[in-house]
């Protein structure tokens, strides 16, 4: 039996879509790690001092090397030291570029909305960001067009790096829908992301990494809770 102490560490949280992904590529690169669950409402001394500036989950530690943070730079640290293994990212400069911009205009607009759409008190604010966000799932729908060119998957015939940046959201939408009574994919104005998150959805490598249910309320609680609170809105 070997010995060998594990030598890549994810720290992590349940629920969080970040470390999902981070997880999800682990698994697909069939690499063995060690995780370690953070308390995001009592962060420890480990987290603090890996990313004392971000404080955030998912951080990655590889040996001795220096801790690597946020989602996407860990995806494609893992995709650059294990490139044959499941590779994540198209071979042409320009495609890989393309996923790039598009993972982070995820991250940057449609995130930042559905995250806000979750977790705010105001019903009127929560109203109001519908429209946002469906106009990011049209533009996503698009993209599926653009990127999968045709194959089942925005990576094309396996799941690659969109499907995973996006995939580990599927959870967030079923939630949508059973906490708001509100679907972001429809089958007539998105059908290839409604396909597409079937065909997502009926993978156990994917399904072993998104959160329950009942995880994601305790996170979503856990979110609220780290929020200020809440200004009075004029009526
Ligand atoms: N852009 C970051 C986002 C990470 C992030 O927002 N993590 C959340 C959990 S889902 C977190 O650690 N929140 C703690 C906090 O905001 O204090 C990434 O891609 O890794």
């Amino acid at each position: 039996m070997s010995t060998r102490k594990c030598e890549m560490k994810l720290i992590g949280a349940r629920g969080s879509p970040f470390v999902s992904r981070v997880k999800l590529v682990l698994k697909l690169k069939s690499i063995d790690y060690e995780y370690v669950e953070e308390d995001l409402l009592n962060k420890s001394e480990l987290l603090l001092t890996l990313s004392p500036a971000f404080q955030k989950v998912p951080v990655l530690i590889h040996g001795n090397q220096p801790p690597i943070i946020e989602s996407l730079a860990i995806m494609e640290y893992l995709d650059e030291i294990q490139p044959h293994n499941h590779p994540l990212l198209p071979s042409n400069p320009s495609d890989r570029a393309q996923c790039r911009n598009l993972a982070y205009t995820f991250d940057t607009l449609l995130y930042t909305w559905m995250k806000e759409f979750m977790v705010t008190r105001d019903e009127a604010r929560r109203e109001e960001l519908k429209q946002p966000i469906n106009g990011g799932f049209v533009l996503l729908e698009e993209a599926f067009v653009k990127f999968s060119k045709g194959k089942p998957f925005l990576g094309g015939d396996d799941i690659g790096y969109l499907d995973i940046v996006v995939g580990v959201f599927l959870g967030w939408l079923k939630l949508y829908e059973k906490l708001f009574n509100v679907s972001f994919i429809e089958e007539d104005i998105h059908p290839r992301l409604a396909e597409w998150g079937k065909r997502m959805w009926s993978l156990e490598v994917v399904t072993s990494v998104i959160p329950t249910q009942e995880t994601h309320m305790e996170f979503l609680n856990m979110l609220r809770a780290l929020l200020p609170p809440l200004p009075d809105r004029a009526s």
